[in-house]
């Protein structure tokens, strides 16, 4: 129990309320009858942190108050973008916020939301998510709770994740996914190569689609030339449509049906073959099908939907509520998976939650390797307090992820568990994140095009 130092001040019926920082009483401050502080807290500097931790890049906002050591931090991480993201919270929302009570939070979004009045893009909403989950991690840390305890509280224990068991020839992905089973994963999502797989390399011994590695054979990390004289990432999309049920027969026929098996499209195949391939891959029952079809291909989900019993997870696209809502008000899909920054952060993530909730859509955030520790701990908290949760996807976290960001969520027996700190209760090392620097290089991997030099969603 903390007690505040002041007296209640009868002349002028003001409260005395502690706040706390990380469990330690560090200032009382009064509130009037109806529970507003009468010297509120104020923002103080917002400032957005770039590194990149084992090639990684990432981008989080440090929001800081007038209470001594009181700070929050988010996740704002484009890997494609980033420096678009900095110079938006340096140049527009600073200047718009500090002096403002970090409390608010809900006006606070929405006042960032509007100023531009523009809205809805990738580059802004990444900005805002910054800002915004700092706001929750203040939040936490001033009433010494996690926040999944300001949401209502734990509904499970931790949560399950997915694994990507990928490889360049089912033999490969099978010896992935038992080396994932020996550490206790019930969950993992089989890939062959990189996303759309990849049918030839003329510049290696895989030059031509062989029985044992009929396509997908290397991630796309050279810009390589087929027929077309166009630079680009080349994949074969029929090749690869082709090859994916075998895989899962494959495995399937190893281990049986007890593990959660999920596959991610992401949007390589044209709509009609995507739904061939939604149907081919109904015996080995997934737990879901990931980005079956582009976010502007929302007629085309009616026809899946009618054509297909296989699970549908959709999302980590999606930057503007226009695109999800008749997703979800027609139960086109079965998960939800925004990248929480990429949607605004925490705030408009709540809402989204609770409304796939009332459609019968659990939650499936989208977990790759460019999220940074906090983006994954507020996945995290929200996986804990949402009842509607579904799965998590976690990829492997670098040691020097550890240490650049003290408290990241850890994985143990195939769930995440949070720290229990108040706030998202991950830190960071200002210090260790210098060390680690940008080196930014035009994105290869989505410049994508079919064999004929077609430019194709990535
Ligand atoms: C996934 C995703 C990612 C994205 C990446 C984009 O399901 O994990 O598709 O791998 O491609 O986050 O930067
Ligand atoms: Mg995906």
């Amino acid at each position: 129990m903390i007690r505040p130092t002041r007296q209640w001040d009868r002349e002028n019926n003001l409260h005395p309320i502690a706040f706390c920082i990380n469990g330690i009483k560090e200032k009382t401050a009064y509130v009037n009858e109806i529970g507003k502080t009468t010297d509120p807290m104020k923002i103080t500097n917002i400032k957005p942190i770039l590194t990149a931790p084992g090639n990684i890049i990432i981008i989080v906002v440090k929001v800081e108050t007038d209470q001594p050591g009181l700070y929050g931090l988010g996740c704002a991480t484009f890997t494609q973008r980033p420096t678009l993201v900095t110079r938006a919270v340096d140049e527009y929302l600073k200047p718009l916020l500090v002096g403002r009570d970090p409390t608010n939070i809900t006006d606070l979004w929405h006042v960032m939301m509007n100023n531009s009045y523009w809205r809805n893009g990738p580059v802004l909403n990444n900005a805002i998510s910054g800002v915004d989950m700092a706001l929750w991690d203040i939040k936490g840390k001033a009433a010494n709770m996690p926040v999944y305890d300001l949401l209502g509280g734990k509904t499970r224990e931790a949560a399950m994740v997915y694994r990507h068991a990928d490889g360049r020839e089912p033999q490969q992905v099978l010896e992935n996914v038992y080396r994932y089973m020996e550490q206790g994963t019930r969950a993992m999502r089989l890939q062959l190569g990189g996303y759309g797989g990849r049918v030839k390399d003329i510049r290696n011994t895989n030059a031509m689609p062989t029985q044992k590695a009929p396509q997908a054979t290397h991630r796309m990390q050279t810009m390589d030339r087929l027929d077309s004289a166009f630079p680009g990432a080349y994949y074969d999309a029929d090749a690869y449509a082709r090859s994916i049920p075998p895989l899962f027969e494959y495995v399937r026929s190893k281990i049986g049906m007890e593990l959660y098996l999920l596959h991610d499209i992401h949007e390589r195949l044209a709509p009609i073959d995507a739904i061939r391939m939604a149907k081919a891959l109904e015996p080995y029952r997934l737990f879901f099908l990931e980005d079956p079809l582009a976010p502007d291909q929302i007629e085309y989900f009616r026809r899946l939907r009618q054509q297909s019993a296989t699970p549908i997870a959709m999302g980590e696209l999606h930057v503007n509520p226009a695109e999800w809502k008749p997703l979800i008000q027609e139960q086109l899909i079965d998960f939800i998976r925004a990248h929480l920054s990429a949607i605004g952060g925490v705030t408009p993530a709540l809402k989204l939650a609770a409304t796939c909730a009332t459609f019968g859509i659990r939650t499936a955030w989208h977990g790759p390797g460019d999220v940074s520790p906090i983006g994954h701990a507020a996945n995290l908290h929200l996986n804990l307090a949402c009842h509607n949760f579904g799965i998590q996807e976690f990829i492997y976290m670098s040691d020097v992820m550890f240490e650049v960001f003290p408290g990241t969520p850890e994985l143990r027996n195939g769930f995440l568990w949070a720290n229990d700190k108040p706030g998202w209760g991950v830190d960071i090392d200002e210090t260790k994140a210098a060390k680690y620097q940008l080196d930014f290089k035009t994105v290869e991997w989505t410049q994508s095009r079919l064999p004929d030099g077609t430019a194709w969603t990535p």
